[in-house]
């Protein structure tokens, strides 16, 4: 039905079935077309092939001869080779080089598949539908895609191209149309173009149902999240260290009202360390850079380089990047977004606090390795800046509480513990001052009272990273991203093909790459990774080494694990395998905070209102109690990623999602650069061409027998309500002639194909007479 022509002269229109074979090594047909042409095909009508080179590139050539298995491919380069039927696939015609919905290519195989995407991306066309699912490689470079007049064509429906905002204004459709929530799920590796795609989509929604007046408000705060939550690492200038959910609120008519931000587990050790060639959070560089003369003075401010938290890792600039000027930019962004200067000078007294915690230095002044905090430029302007005195700083940096029974026993803490804690507080600030700002950014999103609300949440969490050393922080991040991986297969492959199923339609499964094994091995109990991973946490005396041998016992039989020496193990994530090193696993898994230097924060004045938010919290976590192992079993961060993530699933659960794949076309930042191999990893990843498979073979539009029949029965029948729905339907699509392959008949539903483009308004029946064509009632795509 939707098969594009083929060109006269193309053998491929002797070839019988052949998308049948699709992807499949074509041995039988290019035997056929081989005997057919006597054993060498006519220089006329030499077939076109995608062939297998040894390196595992797919090349262009056409076949010169075929002899028993082998067959000769004369290459597009000029060479000639010799290869076996099982490494050639049929190339799609010229015409169908940049089709903008990758199930219209009649011959799906990976490499045509890369070659329409990357024939797209060299035309700027950097979106591709795949299906339902929108394939977006980033272009690195602006593109001249987006905009207030593109948008409008997108909402008037004037334009349908795929794109971001075709996306967006169709989940806004349904969420009017269904009275249902949405979501957008944004997923793709590390730099791959996830957050630029969440603010356009975003930019999107806030125009719609006309102005709020908070449309500025709404993007503005993008920067602010940008400024304290990225940073630069060795994959992106600009890379999320936090999973971020917003959620995009409208009214009963449909006008955006407000939002609401959820963020997941912030990257708080890139504070106090990191690899070199990375950065800390931009905020501290921006700061540094543009505080005005008399900010600096209030907070004793020196130069990035002159903070020890900045300069190890040997990187504190981003070509092309201002921070100076970034600085403005976010003053005026936390204005826009009604941050109240007080609040301002709060949070920026807080950054400065945790650059001059970095600056404390200690001196041993024992044989057992016992400290004292050096008295410092450091650790009387972080005591200032956190108002407390110097000396009970200098004593929560240096000893530690303990209880026994009644007594109370104070220990000096040794070198190495000191350095610990002092980073812990510099953590713990941030993080506390990351979570304040979220709650200040959503009071001053808040919906007004009195409207309800639908929503349409936007979900852009860290991607997928393999770095060439891995840690804890990146083995949380892969888990939420197989996490993900998990809801959309659960969506595009098992929830749609169950329906098929169990409405008893005829349907050959397309399988698909499931992550649940991956799944499993993180989060089976007892003896999953995080279970293992808190079990080890709670013993005192457990080191990295005990802990990557009590993996390896109880893992090894696991097909997605694998222990390694020194320390180290591999796990086998859909994206690819990736070596985790356990050094500081179970330290940030326990995560501790000491209940001295809590309380000293919560007691200390640092800008009043912070500190009686972080005496808030402290008691609502019991974060001032002394912890036992049952406490850390419950509150370890592993688990309470595990339990956050649970929720975010729910909470996707509970909406219809609609997808967008971000693609990264090299690893270097670069615009026209496009890798082959790379981009078909990431393909194959995300499942796109089984995507293709099942939209192309699938039914994506289902109408109940009942309400088809009372829609469109009485062009056939005087008196619908006499007879049976699933007759009514069956004489409509005869009456009109709709093609048999264009739908199936189920035992509840009708199932239309992709090639249908089916109307369901009520509103249009009145369009339908008895003499209405069959494409007139079902519109063709
Ligand atoms: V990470 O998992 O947070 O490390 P993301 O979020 O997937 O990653 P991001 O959106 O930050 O990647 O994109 C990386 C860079 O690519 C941006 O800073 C832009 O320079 C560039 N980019 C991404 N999308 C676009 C686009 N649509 N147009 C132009 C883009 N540039
Ligand atoms: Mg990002």
């Amino acid at each position: 039905i939707a098969r594009m022509p083929q060109p006269e002269d193309s053998p491929y229109v002797k070839m019988p079935k052949l998308e049948k074979y699709k992807d499949e090594p074509l041995d039988e047909k290019f035997r056929w077309v081989g005997a057919a042409a006597g054993g060498s095909v006519p220089k006329k009508k030499k077939l076109r092939v995608w062939c297998r080179l040894p390196n595992t590139d797919w090349e262009l050539g056409n076949i010169h001869s075929i002899k028993g298995e082998d067959t000769v491919v004369l290459l597009s380069n000029g060479n000639v080779l010799r290869v076996s039927t099982k490494n050639l696939l049929p190339v799609n015609p010229d015409i169908l080089d940049d089709v903008d919905d990758l199930i219209k290519l009649s011959y799906l195989n990976e490499p045509s598949v890369l070659r329409t995407v990357k024939c797209r991306y060299s035309r700027d066309m950097v979106y591709t539908k795949a299906g339902n699912v929108l394939v977006a490689i980033n272009p690195f470079k602006e593109v001249p895609l987006y905009g207030s007049d593109l948008a409008a064509a997108y909402r008037e429906k004037k334009d349908n191209r795929p794109h971001v905002y075709a996306i967006a204004d169709s989940a806004y459709n349904a969420m009017m149309r269904d009275g249902a929530n949405q979501s957008i799920i944004i997923s793709g590796e590390s730099g791959a173009g996830k957050t630029e795609t969440a603010k356009i989509t975003m930019q999107y929604l806030v125009t719609l149902g006309g102005r709020s007046g908070i449309e500025n408000k709404v993007i503005q705060t993008n920067f602010i999240l940008e400024a304290f939550g990225n940073a630069k690492t060795s994959r992106n200038d600009n890379s999320s260290r936090f999973g971020k959910l917003t959620e995009m609120q409208f009214n009963d008519g449909g006008k955006f009202c407000g939002a609401r931000i959820q963020t997941f587990l912030l990257e708080k050790t890139r504070v106090v360390q990191r690899e070199t060639g990375e950065r800390s959070y931009h905020v501290f560089y921006q700061l540094c850079a543009g505080a005005s003369h008399i900010l600096k003075e209030k907070l004793n401010l020196k130069a990035a380089d002159e903070y020890e938290y900045l300069k190890q890792s040997d990187c504190l600039r981003i070509s092309c990047v201002d921070d100076a000027q970034r600085f403005h930019m976010l003053m005026e962004a936390l204005n826009i977004a009604h941050i109240s200067k007080e609040d301002q000078e709060n949070a920026f007294t807080m950054l400065a606090a945790v650059l001059w915690l970095g600056n404390i230095e200690f001196q041993v002044i024992d044989a057992e390795n016992h400290v004292e905090v050096v008295s410092s430029e450091g650790v009387t302007s972080a005591a200032k800046l956190m108002g407390c005195e110097v000396s009970e700083l200098m004593l929560a940096l240096s000893t530690r509480k303990f209880h026994a029974g009644k007594d109370s026993i104070i220990e000096k803490l040794t070198l190495s513990q000191a350095i610990d804690t002092r980073n812990a507080l510099a953590m713990s600030v941030y993080v506390f001052l990351f979570d304040w700002l979220i709650q200040k950014i959503n009071k001053s999103l808040e919906v007004g009272e009195r409207q309800t609300c639908r929503s349409i949440t936007i979900l852009d969490i860290y991607g997928f990273e393999s770095f060439h050393r891995n840690g804890f922080e990146q083995i949380c991040i892969n888990y939420a991203n197989e996490r993900l991986q998990q809801h959309f297969n659960r969506h595009m492959f098992k929830l749609e093909q169950e329906e098929y199923v169990q409405d008893g339609i005829d349907w050959t499964t397309v399988e698909f790459i499931d992550n649940s094994e991956c799944l499993d091995l993180f989060e089976k109990r007892p003896l999953g990774l995080l279970s293992l991973l808190d079990e080890e946490s709670s013993f005192p005396e457990a080191t990295d080494l005990t802990f990557i041998n009590k993996l390896k016992q109880h893992l090894d039989g696991n097909p997605c694990f694998k222990g390694e020496g020194r320390g180290a193990f591999r796990v086998r994530h859909y994206a690819g395998e990736v070596l985790y090193d356990t050094s500081g696993f179970l330290e940030k898994n326990r995560d501790l905070l000491h209940s001295d230097y809590v309380k000293l924060l919560a007691h200390c004045q640092l800008s009043g209102l912070f500190a009686s938010y972080i005496l808030d919290r402290s008691q609502d976590t019991n974060l001032i109690r002394q912890f036992t192992s049952a406490d850390l079993l419950d509150r370890s961060v592993g688990s309470k990623f595990k339990g956050q993530l649970f929720k975010l699933m729910q909470c996707l659960e509970s909406t219809t999602p609609h997808f967008i794949r971000c693609i990264k076309p090299n690893n270097n930042q670069l615009p026209g650069m496009f890798e082959n191999e790379h981009v078909l990893q990431q393909l194959r990843c995300c499942g796109v061409l089984e995507i293709v498979k099942i939209s192309k073979a699938g039914y994506p539009f289902r109408i109940a027998h009942q309400r088809f029949a009372e829609r469109y029965g009485f062009l056939i029948f005087e008196n619908v309500a006499s007879e049976d729905p699933l007759s009514i339907a069956v004489a409509v699509l005869q009456k009109f002639n709709v093609l048999p392959e264009m739908y199936q008949v189920g035992y509840t539903q009708l199932f239309f194909s992709h090639s249908t483009d089916f109307c369901i308004g009520e509103h249009q029946k009145s369009h339908y007479t008895r003499d209405s064509s069959h494409s007139e009632i079902l519109s063709w795509s």
